[in-house]
């Protein structure tokens, strides 16, 4: 099949009614899909930097018009079609409100709705926005009275205890993490290069017990080493900030850094983490769409959450 290029032109610029053509979910209380797409815009900025990811979600949503008449299609990153027969497919609830001057309001958006899809059976899918965006995420698991492992893939630790003055930021996701009592496990992947972080971060995400792979070792080792620390029983909550993919896909990020996961490296994560145990949430953040070469990093994060909603409608 060829495709008219002008005809593609035209549907990057367009707006997408929801991502992938799933159907849409108005009412979280009516829900009922395996998934559930969560745009979450805004959680806690630092001033400086402002919603910078405010865009991300419909920009992803954007750039999968051209795949929509696809959705029934093989899909080889999981054997099959995204939602094969019998499988409850993924719904879209569109994004949060927010308020840039709020960020309490948008951290309770966020925890009520991931809270609400959790207790309607859906695995949410919460597409940032910043990496402040897992916090109140994490938060919202607490209710369920479980124990969770975090799988985080990012280039950075985000251990900060506080960055400008403010503790529920993008630097400080894992650090507010360690902190909560329901959470029993930190596994994170991807590290590399410079962040905000210094050496007194890393040592006290090490004595706390995180367990870190930078992205050197999962290039020189594989990530059997990173799925043989997760636990058959496990309740894993995975968290990735799209600056942990290389940027050579992923351009559409606020600091580029190279040497990052691969694409294969991210979904066979993700698949082997489903296959072993039960992937209860997800999010991804940082997904910058002015910052993006080509929509490259839109095709790329945009492909992953489609495979994402494939492997979770087979759990
Ligand atoms: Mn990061």
């Amino acid at each position: 099949m060829n495709k008219d290029v002008n005809t593609a032109r035209e549907s990057e610029n367009c707006e997408a009614e929801t991502f992938f053509g799933i159907p849409k979910c108005e009412d979280l209380d009516t829900l009922e899909a395996s998934s559930v797409f969560i745009g979450a815009p805004c959680a806690t900025v630092y001033g400086s930097m402002g919603a910078f990811c405010q865009n991300g979600p419909n920009a992803l949503r954007a750039s999968m018009v051209e795949e929509i008449s696809l959705v029934d299609r093989y899909n080889f990153e999981i054997d099959g079609p995204i939602f094969p027969e019998g499988c409850r497919t993924a719904v879209d609830y569109g994004d949060l409100e927010w308020d840039e001057n709020n960020f309490e309001h948008n951290r309770r958006t966020i925890r009520n709705a991931v809270s609400k899809s959790i207790e309607k059976g859906a695995v949410p899918i919460v597409v940032g926005g910043d990496d402040s965006i897992p916090i109140p995420m994490l938060d919202a698991l607490s209710d369920s009275g479980k124990q969770f492992t975090v799988l985080q893939i990012d280039a950075h630790i985000d251990w900060r205890d506080s960055y400008m003055g403010e503790r529920y930021g993008l630097s400080s996701s894992m650090r507010r993490a360690s902190e909560m009592s329901h959470i029993n496990q930190i596994i994170q992947v991807g590290m590399r290069g410079l962040g905000s972080g210094h050496e007194s971060d890393l040592n006290e995400a090490k004595d706390w017990g995180a367990q870190i792979f930078p992205a050197h070792r999962i290039h020189r080792e594989g990530i059997d080493q990173v799925l043989d620390c997760i636990r058959s029983d496990a309740h894993v909550v995975i968290c990735v900030d799209v600056d942990g993919i290389d940027p050579s896909i992923v351009p559409a990020v606020i600091a580029r850094s190279p040497g990052g996961l691969t694409y294969f490296q991210v979904i066979d994560l993700i698949q082997g983490v489903s296959q072993k145990s039960k992937i209860v949430a997800i999010d991804f953040t940082e997904f910058f769409p002015e910052r993006d070469i080509d929509g490259l990093g839109a095709l790329t994060v945009s492909r992953l959450i489609a495979a994402v909603m494939g492997v979770i409608a087979r759990q």
